[in-house]
């Protein structure tokens, strides 16, 4: 009996000493006590932790990819066509101006009496084609006057004529050179002004190609703030060619950004740094005080070299007298006559310069990226007359 009893004890104390063991192994597997379970709690995080952080490269990727797409046309950087011989290659673009100069015209020289009523129609095409009244008329008085007195009679022969006299309204003895060098230690600085949508930009951009394919080295500002667009349109421009773009927040000072834009030229050594400006409308004064401050502000890194006043040939007579408005804030040197090949009245370069008095130097004949030619006024006027009459 008692040894039943003794065993009976041995076999409580072994269980009570097994469930001892156990149950707070089982325990603590269930509910972790407090100095174990964070470090199971914290494992697991790590590696959800991990997770995440795998993802974020991958999230990282799309940035990469953007960074190459900026670098891709550094890398495949165009080149510009040469600039020689351009407004001849170009000619086509003409052939609407061509249909008033060229057949109207030619076919009323070529009648066999050039009749008062002839003339008539002369001065007529020479007005419709935009080369304005004042000028037209000196153009057909001295023409008919060289007619009489040679006694010229073949078509031409009075074509010859015609074209000098053009020529000649085109006052060819202008100078039409860009200031585009650097001097004094410092980069050369173009000012590009004028209405809205006239072509500024798209013509810095051509102005900046042209200048590359020379052999020169181009920065662009982007001194249009208005609209963060405008900085984009000419930094592609830009990237296109390899040259750099200096631009400021929406709606920033555009001074500034035409300050920094020359800043950096100079510190980077440029030859020419060109600036955009914002489309200004003739009315709105405060507008062109701020042109005339951007002007200002620039000058502080020294003069401005050349400040092209750009004009759609489209707008005629009408765009003539918004130009004035630019001639009368900044110091215009030169007028750039763009989307020459959209209209009928190519005389309009005739017009643009007798009134405002400064030389035409570039038109633009289109919105291909080697579209812009160096203004030659005998084969802008062999352009317009047509080489087949
Ligand atoms: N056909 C033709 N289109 C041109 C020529 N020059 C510019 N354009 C087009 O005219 C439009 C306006 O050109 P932009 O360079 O943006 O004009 P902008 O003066 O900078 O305009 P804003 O910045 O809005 O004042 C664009 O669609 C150009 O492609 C040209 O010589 N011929
Ligand atoms: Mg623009």
């Amino acid at each position: 009996m008692e040894y039943v009893v003794a065993a009976v004890i041995l076999l409580v104390v072994l269980v009570v000493g097994v469930a001892g063991l156990v149950v707070p192994r089982l325990r603590r597997r269930e509910l972790p006590p407090p100095g174990a379970g964070p470090a199971t709690t914290i494992e697991r995080p790590p590696a959800e932790e991990e997770a995440p952080e795998l993802v974020v490269p991958d999230e990282e990727l799309p940035p990469l990819i953007v960074g190459e797409k900026v670098e891709e046309p550094v890398r495949e950087l165009e080149t510009p066509e040469p600039t020689a011989g351009r407004l001849v290659r170009l000619r086509a673009r003409l052939a609407r101006s061509q249909s008033v100069f060229g057949r109207g015209l030619l076919s009323v020289l070529s009648r066999d009496h050039l009749d008062e009523d002839a003339w008539e129609e002369i001065e007529d095409s020479l007005i419709s084609a935009d080369v304005g009244v004042e000028a037209t008329q000196v153009i057909v008085q001295r023409l008919r006057e060289r007619v009489r007195v040679l006694g010229t009679r073949t078509v031409a022969e009075v074509r010859a004529q015609l074209a000098e006299e053009l020529t000649a309204a085109l006052e060819p003895d202008l100078d039409r050179s860009l200031k585009t060098a650097p001097h004094d230690g410092r980069p050369a600085v173009l000012l590009v002004v004028g209405v809205n949508g006239a072509g500024k930009t798209t013509t810095c951009g051509k102005i900046g190609r042209v200048l590359i394919a020379d052999g020169r080295t181009v920065l662009f500002g982007a001194a249009d703030t208005f609209r963060a667009a405008a900085a984009d349109q000419l930094q592609t421009w830009g990237e296109r060619v390899g040259a750099e773009t200096v631009r400021g927040p929406e709606g920033g000072d555009p001074a500034s950004v035409a300050f920094d834009a020359v800043k950096r030229g100079i510190d980077t050594s440029v030859d020419t740094v060109l600036i955009d400006t914002a489309g200004r409308l003739q009315n709105k004064v405060g507008l062109m005080d701020e042109l005339g401050k951007v002007k200002r502000v620039v000058e502080k890194h020294g003069p401005v070299d050349e400040t092209l006043l750009i004009l759609d040939a489209t707008t005629g007579q009408n765009g003539l007298e918004q130009a004035r408005v630019f001639t009368e804030v900044v110091d215009v040197t030169g007028v750039v006559l763009t989307k020459l090949d959209g209209t009928a009245k190519g005389g309009i370069v005739i017009a643009v310069q007798r009134k405002l008095g400064i030389p035409v130097k570039l038109v633009g004949l289109g919105e291909g990226p080697d579209d812009l030619a160096p203004f030659e006024p005998s084969a802008f006027v062999e352009a317009l007359l047509g080489s087949d009459s």
